[in-house]
């Protein structure tokens, strides 16, 4: 439960225990379970990953925003431990136990606003999302969903109808689930100049009155943060005028903060951010438990409670160790200084990529809170996307043992997730190796 949290390069990436097991890997593991980094992990801890032969790299990527917490948190492995010694599984819905109901008391005190919130859990962000639909169905008689344009919101048939990409998510796998709809979204770097997010949400609006009608629609689905499609980050006043329009319209208004979620952006939700905005349901997942699969949904009682007994579950939902890992996490949030630690780190990511954007006009836009910020990559005085650029610059710090993710609908953002508990020196380390790449790449 400890490494030393720092670079070390034994071996090219990737070295040659890694390729032995890829090699086993590509026999046995289905193809469409895609690899961005064929390098095998052995363990971590901190912002460390450790590799098969013994290469130490520095990870700019959480998991996708899972270990937010740093990988083999001290507290949270105790409390898995000691959990995984003393029951593993009743079913929540078969026999209770306490630790879950620990989870939703924590849960729904972090949520935002001040009116009475319940809570379920579930195994994964999509599962969340899926069974936040459902309650919003039942809780308003209506059958209709709007989601927003370069969403991203799972893998399952209800949820891949969601994702704005068809490619790769929904491609072959259809038929999709209907009664989705897909609105504009405020994308500042991309929208005509100067759109407001007052503009940008009477857009969206427009949209879904002529195309669906409000009376028809159950929840409109909105990252607040948008996620795998480029860390978007809507202009001021757009989620505050779409929330006035779903409450005025009794539509049930949901935030997936399955990755914008659990301390990223400096509070426990880049809801928090916008003045006037105000969910009434929130999915969560990733961060929530700093790796052990648990999801959840958390929002107002009544609507919570709309669904009928045996309605939701699921075998896993909520297990014990799960929600033990969940109740570590969110009392280590609730009692230190979590929240400040992300606005520092991305206070260093901002100024770093913003300089390294005056060198560099292949930075197209800089753009994120906390630490959950991305770059854009374009062709130098254009807005025309630059996947290529992007995959050799991804390539270069992979190489030199920095684990960054892309994303973005044009496959030309790469984002920055690292754990909240990575040294100054560590990020500054990793950001001489981007700075480096796009060196080479200029
Ligand atoms: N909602 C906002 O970001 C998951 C996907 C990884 P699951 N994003 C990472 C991959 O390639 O499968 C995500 C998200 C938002 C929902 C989800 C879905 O969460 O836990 O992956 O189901």
């Amino acid at each position: 439960m400890s490494l030393e949290q720092k670079r070390i390069l034994l071996t090219p990436l990737p070295g040659p225990e890694s390729a032995k097991l890829q090699d086993r890997r590509v026999e046995v593991v289905s193809a469409g379970v895609g690899t961005m980094l064929p390098i095998f992990i052995t363990e971590a801890h901190g912002a460390i990953l450790k590799d098969a032969d013994g290469n130490q790299l520095i990870d700019m990527g959480s998991g996708i925003g899972v270990v937010t917490i740093g990988h083999t948190n001290p507290q949270l492995v105790e409390a898995v431990q000691n959990q995984v010694a003393k029951l593993t599984h009743t079913l929540f819905t078969v026999a209770p136990y306490e630790a879950y109901v620990r989870a939703a008391e924590l849960l729904t005190q972090a949520a935002p606003g001040s009116h009475k919130k319940k809570a379920a859990f579930f195994n994964s962000g999509a599962e969340a999302v899926e069974n936040a639909v459902k309650i919003a169905r039942k809780a308003t008689g209506r059958t209709e969903i709007a989601v927003f344009d370069h969403a991203y919101h799972g893998r399952t048939n209800l949820t891949m109808a969601m994702n704005f990409k068809a490619h790769p998510y929904g491609t072959g796998f259809g038929p999709l689930a209907g009664s989705v709809h897909h609105a504009p979204m405020s994308y500042p770097y991309r929208d005509p100049e100067g759109m407001s997010g007052e503009e940008a949400a009477t857009r969206a609006i427009n949209y879904l009155e002529k195309r669906v009608g409000a009376s028809q629609l159950a929840a409109v689905f909105i990252e607040p943060i948008q996620g795998e499609g480029g860390f978007i980050v809507p202009a001021p006043g757009f989620l505050a005028t779409l929330d006035s329009w779903c409450k005025a319209n009794g539509i049930v208004m949901v935030a997936d903060e399955v990755q914008s979620g659990m301390a990223r952006t400096g509070a426990w939700f880049a809801s928090s951010w916008e003045e006037g905005y105000d969910p009434d349901l929130l999915t969560v997942a990733k961060g929530i438990a700093g790796g052990m699969p648990l999801s959840g949904v958390v929002g107002r009682a009544e609507i919570m409670d709309a669904a009928h007994a045996g309605g939701l579950g699921g075998t896993f939902g909520g297990s014990p160790t799960a929600v033990a890992a969940g109740v570590a996490v969110m009392e280590q949030y609730a009692s230190g200084n979590w929240f400040a630690r992300a606005l520092e780190i991305g206070e260093i990511l901002k100024t770093r990529l913003n300089e390294l954007q005056m060198s560099y006009p292949i930075i197209g836009d800089v753009r994120g809170k906390g630490a959950m910020q991305a770059i854009e990559l374009v062709i130098p005085q254009t807005q025309t996307p630059n996947p290529d650029a992007t995959t050799e610059l991804m390539k270069h710090c992979h190489q030199n043992g920095v684990v960054i993710l892309n994303a973005g609908t044009y496959n030309n953002v790469i984002r920055f997730l690292p754990p909240l508990v990575i040294t100054d020196e560590l990020l500054h380390e990793a950001l001489d190796v981007l700075a480096a790449g796009l060196a080479k790449i200029s």
